[in-house]
């Protein structure tokens, strides 16, 4: 039976770009009935420093984040991982498994590690490991991601097969990664070739779940584009990124084709498509941010769905790490 895990990390504040490439998808997938499994990853996060006091907020503001967008901690098992050692357990065996070569590849290490690798945290480099370990820990057989996280899947995919080899078992399943949806990967406001990111240090390069109105208009309204109109179908964005990226927007929160909003806006200027766009945003976002600003008030409430979602994510996770001990030759 098919078993969905995924996970956010909470290193800043949700982006349009982790609502449209992950929790929007996240929400169809619980509602489709099959078994959900969302996580905030805040291992993960302090692969680059986190202020420790602002990261129960920032894993707070997630959780309500997802529950705000449509996850019903009845329905889906939502948690944040460091309540499951077992993460962290089957990550260390994992990276026992994984070669240095492997993880020296990944695009995300060498962007976020930047010039100086030297200095880069171990666990940054050691991320996919982690990775790997909080959707094989759970067996999981399908992860909705966006663009972004495709090599980081192939690898979990590369860590089963060696472990599976390596110990002459095929006790973890090739997790199949699912990037599906219009927008699996939104690029920044202020450069089409980079992806709108939590991180950006430019707050104008992305949109914020928790922007308001004004501010959600004003940065489209200084979005970069180029001084063209828009084209009539879709074959006239290529080579137009950041006008692509717009129409993709829009596409992807009113829920239609690229062609479809090209057929209404086709021939339209920026300065006319713009406020339709922020219009839209404000639309689609407002509703869930005032929901995240609610449950926010709550947060005795949040932990406590937290905590219970960490329980029944470790039923399932114990008894698999413990299978895996067994299989590598650990006593006990
Ligand atoms: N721009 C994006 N477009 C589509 N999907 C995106 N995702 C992130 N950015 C975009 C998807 O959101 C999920 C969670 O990502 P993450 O928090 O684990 O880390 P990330 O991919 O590195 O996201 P950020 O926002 O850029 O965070 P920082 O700045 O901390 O690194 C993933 O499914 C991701 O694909």
């Amino acid at each position: 039976t098919p078993r969905v895990f995924s996970g956010i990390q909470p290193s800043g504040g949700l982006t349009l770009g982790n609502y449209l490439g992950a929790i929007k998808r996240f929400v169809e997938m619980q509602d489709s009935g099959v078994e959900t499994i969302y996580c905030v990853v805040d291992l993960h996060a302090i692969t680059v420093w986190q202020d420790p006091e602002a990261l129960p907020r920032q894993t707070r503001e997630l959780a309500a984040g997802y529950i705000a967008a449509g996850l019903d901690p009845e329905k889906s098992i939502l948690f944040n991982q460091s309540q499951v050692a077992e993460h962290a357990q089957l990550a260390w065996i994992f990276n026992c498994v994984a070669r240095m070569g492997w993880m020296s590849r990944m695009t995300q290490w060498k962007d976020k590690a930047g010039k100086n690798q030297q200095n880069a945290s171990l666990g940054l480099f050691a991320y996919p490991s982690l990775m790997a370990a909080d959707i094989l820990l759970y067996h999981a057989t399908h992860v909705p991601v966006g663009e972004d996280q495709k090599q980081h899947l192939e690898l979990t995919r590369d860590i089963a097969l060696k472990f599976n080899h390596d110990y002459k078992t095929d006790f973890f399943p090739i997790t199949e990664p699912v990037i599906e949806g219009a927008a699996t990967r939104v690029m920044s406001l202020r450069d089409g070739s980079k992806k709108m990111s939590k991180s950006d240090p430019s707050d104008a390069s992305r949109i914020n779940m928790t922007d308001d109105a004004d501010t959600i208009a004003k940065k489209i309204r200084k979005a970069k584009t180029d001084p063209d109109a828009l084209p009539s179908e879709a074959k006239g964005l290529e080579d137009r990124p950041e006008a692509r990226n717009l129409v993709n927007i829009f596409a992807a929160l009113s829920e239609s084709s690229i062609d479809e909003v090209l057929r209404d806006v086709g021939g339209k200027q920026f300065s006319e498509f713009k406020p339709m766009l922020a219009e839209l945003a404000v639309n689609k976002l407002a509703p869930i941010s005032s929901e995240m600003e609610r449950l926010m008030q709550d947060q005795a409430e949040i932990d406590r769905i937290l905590r219970g979602g960490a329980a029944r994510a470790r039923a399932i996770a114990a008894p698999i790490l413990q299978r895996t001990y067994d299989i590598v030759g650990m006593v006990r």
